[in-house]
């Protein structure tokens, strides 16, 4: 009896799935490029459960029970096509290659095809939860095709992680759908992260709240329906002293925020299928903003004007009901906020669907993010609920489900004081103000891309659409300026 799946690519993430695997009971059959790798993981885990250990892709295809199943955990990009291209000639059709890296969708649908082209199933997975989640249950968004979900599935469900008894995954869609969905989720991440650094500047500069004390913010936060685990460990972090200086260990790390690409994949794609994840986008600007250390530093000698206002925000949230009143105002403009980008993360999903021809299903993609990912929250349950309608009746955008229309109602005051604020005192609040703008934009009567198309049949004779009657329409503009239709 050969073993149940093999793993290739040892480094944190493969070697995590690996045992996660043989804790459940598979049968796990190992190889790296570099063998130490192997036998490192062989020689602290092997009690943990069932390991075959090998030297090359030849042995670890041989160790397998056909339809073999082998999961690629190497580098994404070039070392995912070095190793399919090696492990390909050895496997027979109906076999199964598995990428769970952070695979680019549109990669993993090229190898899809290509495998497909040859018998094989290719099946590309997101999984959300870092090295502790591989380890100990993950968000798991698996592609490929339905068929390929049948042999894989209940190995991929009983690795994930748990919600209420309910492993968190499932089939998603074909070929690039999971790695599609992991990606929207790291945008919607971006967008969390983001909206969490605005709460807390806010609270910071105009309130002078120390991250001490927002701490207990953060945790309070935490019991209301903002209830996540990005807040929950923001109190952690904010509460932690450096070790060097006793102060605030925020105020010693770099305020310049990395990235790996997986939100500017979602901003690229949200432009693609005509989405507009303006809070997304904005959240990875606010990145690449942030890293722009030495222009922020000449700026701050070149922009002198400041702001002008004759009350000092200190002044303003001076008193202690000031202060509360203002916090309450944070938390709701966070909370709107990060309702638009759930919002636009599911737009732009159904929009993907649409252009790739996957078969999403809003309810399902919700529920594989409840557990074991970084964005788990409980606002993930309402969401579920919203997309429980019949086929029809769902709503168009998420913000149109009851719950969400209410809360926006809700929070909608506070957060325009929010925003108002940050203008007015010069506090960065990107995320929050386009969140604002993208509602404003949705409910708007009249938008101003009328004017927009004016312009551009004037210079570009690109014509125009009238309100009231059919056609495209040009103004002769260089001419008597009469209209024709064209
Ligand atoms: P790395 O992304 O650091 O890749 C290291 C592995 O790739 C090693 O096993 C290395 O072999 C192998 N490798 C390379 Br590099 N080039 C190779 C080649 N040409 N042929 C064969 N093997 C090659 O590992 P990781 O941090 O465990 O991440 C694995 C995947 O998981 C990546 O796609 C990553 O983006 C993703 N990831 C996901 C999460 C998450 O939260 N979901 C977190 C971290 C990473 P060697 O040992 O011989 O050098």
């Amino acid at each position: 009896m050969g073993a149940d799946i093999g793993v290739t690519g040892l480094a944190v993430m493969g070697a995590n799935l690996a045992r996660n695997l043989a804790r459940n009971g598979y049968t796990v059959a190992l190889h790296n490029r570099t063998v130490a790798r192997t036998d490192a993981l062989i020689n602290s885990y092997s009690a943990e459960g069932a390991f075959v250990r090998t030297e090359s892709l030849t042995q670890l295809v041989e160790a397998l029970e056909p339809p073999r199943r082998v999961l690629v955990m190497v580098k994404a990009g070039a070392p995912v096509d070095a190793v399919i291209d090696e492990l390909v000639p050895l496997l027979d059709a109906g076999d199964i290659v598995i990428d769970a890296g952070n695979s680019f969708y549109e990669e993993t649908r090229r190898r899809e095809e290509a495998l497909r082209q040859k018998g094989l199933h290719f099946v590309g997975v997101g999984v959300s939860g870092g090295e502790e989640g591989a380890l100990h249950g993950p968000s798991i968004m698996p592609g490929g095709s339905a068929e390929s979900y049948q042999t894989l599935g209940p190995m991929l469900e009983s690795i994930a992680a748990e919600y209420h008894g309910e492993p968190c995954c499932a089939w998603v869609g074909t070929d690039g759908a999971g790695h599609y969905v992991k990606m929207v989720h790291n945008g919607i991440e971006y967008a969390d992260m983001q909206v969490i650094g605005e709460a807390y500047d806010l609270m910071r500069s105009l309130a002078g709240l120390e991250p001490g004390q927002q701490a207990q913010v953060f945790r309070d936060w935490n019991t209301t329906d903002l209830a996540s685990y990005l807040i929950e460990i923001s109190s952690e972090v904010l509460e932690q002293e450096d070790e060097l200086t006793g102060r605030p260990l925020v105020d010693v790390i770099t305020d310049s925020a990395g990235q790996k690409g997986t939100g500017r994949w979602t901003a690229i794609s949200g432009l693609e299928v005509g989405s507009p994840v303006s809070t997304i986008a904005e959240s990875v600007f606010a990145r690449s903003i942030s890293s722009q250390r030495t222009l922020r530093q000449q700026a701050q000698q070149v922009f002198t004007a400041g702001v002008s206002t004759s009350v000092a925000a200190t002044d303003l949230y001076a008193s202690e009901d000031a202060q509360q009143d203002f916090v309450e105002d944070v938390r709701k403009a966070l909370y709107a906020s990060k309702l638009v980008s759930y919002a636009q993360g599911f737009d732009m999903l159904t929009a993907a669907g649409e252009e790739y021809g996957w078969d999403l299903d809003m309810r399902t993609i919700a529920s594989l993010w409840r557990a074991g990912c970084i964005i788990r929250a409980d606002l993930l349950d309402t969401i579920m609920k919203a997309y429980e309608a019949p086929a029809g009746q769902r709503p168009a955008n998420l913000l149109f489900a009851e719950e969400f229309t209410e809360a926006i109602n809700e929070c909608l005051p506070a957060w325009r004081r929010v925003v108002a604020a940050a203008a007015t005192y010069g506090v960065p609040a990107p995320v929050f103000s386009s969140s604002l703008a993208y509602y404003d934009a949705l409910r708007a009567e009249r938008l101003p891309a009328s004017l927009t198309q004016g312009l551009r049949d004037y210079f570009g004779a690109h014509t125009y659409q009238r309100i009231d009657k059919p056609g495209t329409f040009h103004t002769r503009w260089s001419e008597d300026r009469s209209e024709t239709e064209v």
